[in-house]
């Protein structure tokens, strides 16, 4: 059966996207919609999320107001669309164990098949060389020979803004696929402005502050800077890095008397330096302020009962001894 035949035998499609779906997978969920109700009028596709990123709600109020997300779904369904996910377990709690029949499930993915995918569906419309699911989907209209509306193309172009870094990862496939969009009526800016988050005042001002009680430290030419403020100790990490620093480390007091410390490192420090703040620093620093730490390479942090300030000179100390010990220090990592 193809794609065509497929979507025209269904009344009550079912279309899924992962858990805390982002842009990309509610703009290609509302494309794929779209498709099933004109192949087949009398479809009445559900769309279903186990829960929608505040980043995609803001896109959705703005273009595509009434489009309705379900957090769970019944057994009601004649197809089941799986959209920017090959896998199960990636729909979340409350969708994982949704009842498939192969023959009636199509994946529309950019991501690397699973190994389970052919026991899941039997149709796949799987292109992990595609830099989002959206840019899949302005193909998909052609396969299906169906134009796209002004209102789809701002949706599609606004899922391959986000999941590109706004064309940081892109081909001229990719390129051209979004000329396509806005000469189909998407409003280029309005794309762009949709997915801007200004963060709230309290957050932009404990940003502020980090910076203005900054502390440079200069260790072989990587710039790590540390801050102390009282909350959103992660978001002035962010911002600290924006500004320009390797390396950011900012400690918070939350009201139980504890201290929180949060850090944050460009890809660049990682990839040279072989320093993780989740294992080299944030790990060892959480038993040494007596409390817990860990994280990412990138993103890690810590809570525990010692003072902040003697907590962040630990963390400095720590990032100190690892730059020193040099990128050997990859190897005793299990993630
Ligand atoms: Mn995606």
């Amino acid at each position: 059966m193809n794609l065509i035949s497929l979507l025209k035998s269904s009344f009550h499609p079912v279309i899924l996207g992962h858990r805390n779906a982002d842009p990309d997978a509610v703009c290609a969920m509302i494309a794929v919609a779209d498709i099933c109700r004109k192949l087949n009028p009398k479809s009445i596709p559900k769309l279903a999320c186990d829960d929608v990123s505040r980043l995609s709600m803001q896109v959705l109020n703005r273009f595509a107001p009434s489009a309705e997300i379900l957090e769970t779904i019944e057994d009601d369904h004649d197809l089941v669309i799986l959209v920017d996910t090959n896998s199960l377990l990636q729909l979340g709690p409350s969708l994982k164990d949704v009842v498939l029949n192969p023959e009636r499930t199509l994946v529309i993915d950019h991501h690397e098949p699973n190994p389970e995918l052919d026991n899941i569906a039997k149709h796949a419309v799987v292109r992990s060389d595609r830099y989002s699911a959206c840019e899949i989907l302005v193909s998909l209209y052609d396969e299906v020979e169906l134009e796209i509306g002004a209102d789809i193309a701002n949706l599609l172009l606004t899922g391959m803004l986000f999941d590109t870094r706004r064309f940081l990862y892109a081909d001229a496939d990719t390129l051209i696929a979004a000329t396509r969009l806005v000469h189909n009526g998407a409003d280029y800016h309005a794309c762009i402005s949709s997915l801007a988050i200004k963060p709230n005042r309290s957050e932009r001002i404990a940003r502020l502050k980090a910076a203005g009680r900054l502390q440079v430290h200069n260790i072989d030419n990587w710039i790590i800077v540390t801050s102390r403020i009282k909350a959103f100790e992660a978001s002035a990490c962010r911002g600290l890095i924006g500004l320009g620093a390797d390396v950011a480390i900012v400690s918070g007091s939350p009201s139980n008397g504890e201290v929180r410390l949060s850090s944050r490192s460009t890809t660049e420090f990682y990839e040279k330096t072989g320093v993780n703040l989740g294992s080299d620093v944030m790990e060892p620093l959480g038993e040494l302020i007596e409390g817990k730490g860990g994280g990412h390479p990138n993103a890690a942090g810590a809570n525990g009962r010692i003072l902040g300030d003697k907590a962040v000179s630990r963390a400095v100390q720590l990032i100190r001894n690892a730059i020193k010990r040099g990128p050997s220090s990859e190897d005793d990592e299990s993630s």
